[in-house]
């Protein structure tokens, strides 16, 4: 069971992304943009009517309302139906985490989001497009903005990002209180409302590194993600009445999901191969030690014509037993070499993350990835 938390400040896009990755993970392979082998199950029990309801809402032009709880939908990740893992997704308002000290967050509501924000597999931050479209306004300098303008927007960008720093502050702490070790989960900075980004979809990912880079958010020896999305390219929206004119086309919500999950599995099925191989190391190691031992009485047998002579009238073994049990001993150490170099294709949780990883490539989504040692990779990387 693993968790996903979309952290994010009021507003920023957390319910509209979190319906939208569901209607999107649950695509039929006939709908346009599907999501090939991969689906998604609800747990039994699980009442999911109301992403499904606020997505239908979107559809007859309704956005969501921000939201009055917190939501856990606990949700199964299927490929050719078979279930691959299981994951709670929190879907929190975001005024809670405005205001940390604020006496109105109920204590309860509070617990639950430390909780997630502890032990979920990948730590996302939403920066939401307007964001990332006022910095590349602020960092152009040849756009005639006046100094004041330029300097009131940077303040303003200041401070969303200071919300998000806190954010990863907190999540440090917590872990350092809970493990007694410096938080070194990947981290997915997660663009919603893309948009709002005017520039070239190429181009996103680029200008998200600037501002990573331009508030040391490129932490050192963190894997770090950035990914976006958008309810609509060309999306047209009341401003009075936040009503969807037209455009609506929702792109990129289930990439924090396959890319959590994608990394969870991986990690996983790394742990999992490592102990399979150190089982067999075991195996291979035991066998040399007979196969020496074996080895030396075939010397000693050769050398001595007594225990020769023992072997032939049967009080030991003879040569050609010997002999059997050494060729015996080698096809054992091969065939636990073999089982060795053969892991990989029995690690089921590899195959589903490299699937995963297939599924991204595939949509030709840009996802920017930046290693622990701060160099620019490609995906791949991230999954290895
Ligand atoms: N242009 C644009 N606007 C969006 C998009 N997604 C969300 N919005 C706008 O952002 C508003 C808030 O979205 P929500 O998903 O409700 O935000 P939230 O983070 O859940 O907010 P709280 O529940 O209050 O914490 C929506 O009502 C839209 O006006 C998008 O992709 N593009
Ligand atoms: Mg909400």
């Amino acid at each position: 069971m693993i968790k996903l938390l979309i952290t994010g400040g009021k507003s920023s896009g957390k319910t509209v992304a979190a319906c939208c990755a569901y209607r999107q993970l649950s695509k039929a392979k006939f709908e346009d943009n599907n999501m090939g082998d991969f689906g998604i199950i609800v747990r039994e029990g699980v009442d999911v009517t109301e992403l499904t309801n606020m997505y239908n809402g979107m559809l007859d032009n309704k956005l969501p309302e921000g939201s009055i709880e917190n939501h856990i939908y606990d949700l199964i990740l299927t490929r050719k139906m078979k279930n691959i893992c299981n994951f709670l997704w929190l879907d929190y308002m975001g005024n809670m985490t405005t205001d940390f000290e604020s006496s109105d967050i109920p204590e309860d509501e509070l617990n639950v989001f430390d909780e997630f924000l502890n032990e979920a597999a990948i730590l996302a931050f939403i920066i939401p497009g307007n964001v990332l479209d006022d910095f590349i306004h602020v960092i152009d300098k040849d756009n005639g903005m006046q100094n004041i303008e330029r300097a009131k927007l940077t303040n303003a960008i200041g401070e969303k990002i200071g919300q998000v720093i806190t954010l990863v502050n907190r999540a440090n702490e917590l872990n350092l209180k809970k493990y007694g070790k410096e938080d070194n989960r990947p981290i997915i900075f997660y663009v919603t409302k893309s948009d709002k980004v005017k520039c070239d979809d190429s181009k996103k990912m680029d200008y998200l590194y600037k501002l990573l880079d331009g508030y040391n958010l490129l932490i050192e020896e963190r894997k770090i993600l950035g990914c976006h999305s958008t309810i609509g390219k060309n999306l047209v929206l009341d401003e009075k009445t936040n009503e969807i004119i037209k455009g609506f086309d929702p792109v990129g919500f289930e990439i924090p999901v396959m890319l959590t999950v994608g990394y969870a599995l991986s990690e996983e099925g790394r742990i999992w191969q490592q102990n399979e191989a150190g089982k067999i190391d075991v195996r291979i190691s035991e066998l040399n030690n007979i196969l020496f031992k074996q080895k030396s009485s075939e010397e000693k047998i050769k050398k001595n014509p007594l225990k020769r002579l023992a072997g032939i009238l049967g009080r030991s073994k003879n040569l050609t037993e010997i002999n059997y049990d050494i060729i015996n001993t080698q096809n054992n150490i091969k065939e636990a070499e073999k089982d060795k170099t053969n892991l990989l294709n029995s690690n089921s949780l590899c195959q589903n993350s490299n699937a995963i990883l297939e599924y991204l490539q595939s949509k030709n989504y840009e996802i920017l990835y930046v290693n622990e040692k701060g160099e620019r990779c490609n995906l791949s990387e991230f999954f290895k």
